[in-house]
């Protein structure tokens, strides 16, 4: 109800006028609600600076981490836990502390972490799933997506073999991202992307993933989705069904956000240093 009275009461008003204020005046892009997902952190995967960039110059009501938050395989594989991804630990649990409401749906990389359903840990909630009714009354299921991945589902060796060849791949392509670094190229062309989307079984792995999610939407009478999981940022509609893929932090660095009327944008992060680095210069 409280969500239904904020559309076109004062609140809303209010929360216009606090999201241009923070816009224009902090650099911060306010929004109803954020996902994002497949963080990756413990893994040399994880792009924790366009991650922090990111949680520096957003702020949510509301705040889903949509599972493989923390890469337990690659840590059970390789102690790795550089400093930033601290710092992208802290950012969230700050963020919980001054207010806003996080919710942490695990993933198959942190399913450790379903064994804590509806518990609080430091003002954050874990919860195996939810549904999220938007401003403009779409309910919305929030899961991870596992569980729709018939080679992750039931075969979880091939799944973690397939893995560790993706993980070499991932490897080249950071390479790759650091040598283009180096020399100040700026373009967004991924190796694992390309070479995932020339593999034709790829296409109907992910087409096959649509359909079992839009199977479950159908039986439990709900609108849409919100996942993560394969990788591959998405907004669409399937028959009459809203399917959206948050994407990843370890490639395409993209997020799904609700404004306050309630509408739904994939966004694709790009660093705001540029802009930080004008307005020091000012
Ligand atoms: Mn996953």
């Amino acid at each position: 109800m409280l969500l239904k009275t904020r559309v076109t009461g004062k609140l809303l008003a209010r929360d216009l006028f606090l999201a241009y204020i923070n816009q224009y005046f902090m650099n911060t892009n306010s929004f109803k609600t954020i996902w994002i997902s497949d963080l990756h952190l413990g893994s040399t995967q994880c792009q924790a600076d366009m991650l922090l960039d990111f949680l520096k110059h957003t702020e949510s009501e509301k705040l889903y981490l949509v599972g493989d938050i923390v890469d337990f395989w690659a840590l059970s594989r390789k102690m790795y836990w550089p400093r930033e991804h601290n710092t992208v630990i802290q950012k969230i649990l700050r963020k919980a502390r001054h207010g806003t409401q996080v919710i942490y749906i695990p993933g198959n990389h942190d399913e450790n972490v379903r064994e804590y359903d509806n518990y609080v840990f430091g003002d954050i909630v874990v919860k195996n799933s939810d549904v999220h009714t938007t401003l403009q009354g779409k309910k919305l299921l929030i899961i991870h997506g596992d569980i729709y991945d018939t080679i992750a589902k039931h075969h979880q060796w091939i799944a973690r073999l397939g893995s560790k060849g993706y993980d070499f791949l991932i490897e080249i392509n950071r390479i790759l991202r650091l040598l283009r670094k180096l020399l100040g190229l700026r373009s967004q062309f991924s190796l694992a992307s390309f070479i995932k989307y020339k593999v034709k079984n790829v296409v109907q792995f992910i087409s096959d993933y649509e359909t079992n999610i839009v199977q479950t939407l159908k039986d439990e009478h709900l609108d849409g989705v919100v996942c993560g999981h394969i990788h591959h940022a998405e907004m669409k509609a399937i028959e009459q069904f809203m399917y959206i893929n948050t994407g990843d932090f370890v490639e395409s660095c993209t997020a799904i956000v609700e404004h306050f009327d309630g509408s739904l944008e994939l966004i694709q992060w790009q660093m705001q240093l540029e802009s930080e680095a004008l307005l020091e210069a000012v």
